[in-house]
């Protein structure tokens, strides 16, 4: 295992199989080396992934089953050479994400963490708190109209939202406006929401250009991965005001963000936590489980990725 999982996954995995914790030694390499022996499967996490030069520690290696459903951190290039199959957790978080992105783009215009302050601090005592904007009724981007984007723009739709997209390719079973140009989006949008994949394909796809097109009245929300927004320009253009506000689960440099965004007002921050219900991290780890007991039993696997 390369991090841990909540107790009760951790109860489960240690019954059924003899784990190897990553985080859990101040001697990795004495681990590592002891794991190339017999290890056969990696439980990593979305965020932690398992690197070409970890796997290669690992010759009897079978399986990657990954908790969260981004596999960017994982060389999948190297797993399918090496015939090393890979799993991950789709489905099962992309409602709690989706739930995320409407509460980021909330907390952002409504300014919902400096309404809870204005209270605490008896700022409002000395009178009403000033005036925010609203989200219901707003044009709505989506950057990646998958299984969380689309989850997103149901939501959307439902707070009378005109919801646009860009992808690779426009879906033809949904009905929102497909734009084949991410500046186009942006300028047409009020809330640009990110729900890409990370990835080579994806890295810092919403740059200073998207995000000037996004312009002094539009928001930034991102519950994809940092790496598919151009953090500096992000800073920037927060700092300016050329961006009116951004709602952020995920950023560049996780856990140790940039500063910058601690000292900025208008930015409403989540610790990489869209997916962090206990419901849906209890659907997750099983999946986990599902898969790496199906592998060991010979059955199809469940969500493959590789
Ligand atoms: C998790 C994620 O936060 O699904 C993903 O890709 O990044 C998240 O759901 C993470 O994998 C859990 O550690």
């Amino acid at each position: 295992m390369i991090g841990p999982y909540p107790q009760w996954d951790m109860e489960e995995l240690e019954a059924r199989y003899r784990l190897h914790k990553l985080w859990t030694t101040a001697t990795p390499d004495e681990l590592m080396a002891e794991a190339a022996r017999g290890v056969r499967a990696i439980a990593t996490r979305g965020e932690l992934g398992a690197s070409a030069a970890l796997m290669d520690r690992l010759p009897k290696l079978e399986i990657v089953s990954c908790y969260g459903v981004g596999t960017d951190a994982i060389d999948l290039g190297y797993a399918r050479d090496r015939g090393i199959r890979v799993t991950n957790t789709p489905d099962v978080l992309t409602e709690d994400v989706a739930d995320i992105g409407i509460g980021l783009a909330l907390a952002v215009c409504r300014q919902i963490p400096q309404a809870d302050l204005y209270v605490r601090n008896g700022s409002w005592r000395g009178g009403n708190m000033h005036l925010v904007t609203r989200f219901h009724g707003k044009r709505v981007g989506v950057v990646g109209m998958g299984r969380v984007g689309a989850a997103f723009a149901r939501r959307a739709a439902a707070f009378d939202c005109a919801v646009s997209y860009f992808d690779i390719a426009p879906r033809a079973d949904l009905p929102y406006a497909f734009v084949g140009d991410l500046v186009e989006l942006a300028r047409g949008s009020d809330f640009l929401i990110v729900t890409l994949s990370g990835g080579g394909s994806t890295q810092k796809i919403v740059n200073a250009e998207v995000l000037a097109a996004l312009g002094p009245d539009g928001f930034l929300v991102n519950i994809s991965r940092g790496t598919t927004v151009d953090e500096t320009a992000l800073l920037e253009a927060l700092e300016a005001g050329t961006v009116k506000g951004a709602g952020l689960d995920v950023f560049w440099n996780e856990p140790a963000i940039d500063e910058r965004f601690h000292r900025l007002s208008n930015v409403v921050l989540q610790p990489h936590h869209a997916s962090g219900t206990i419901e849906t991290r209890k659907a997750m780890g099983k999946l986990v489980r599902d898969n790496l007991a199906a592998h060991f039993g010979g059955q199809p696997l469940l969500t493959p990725v590789v």
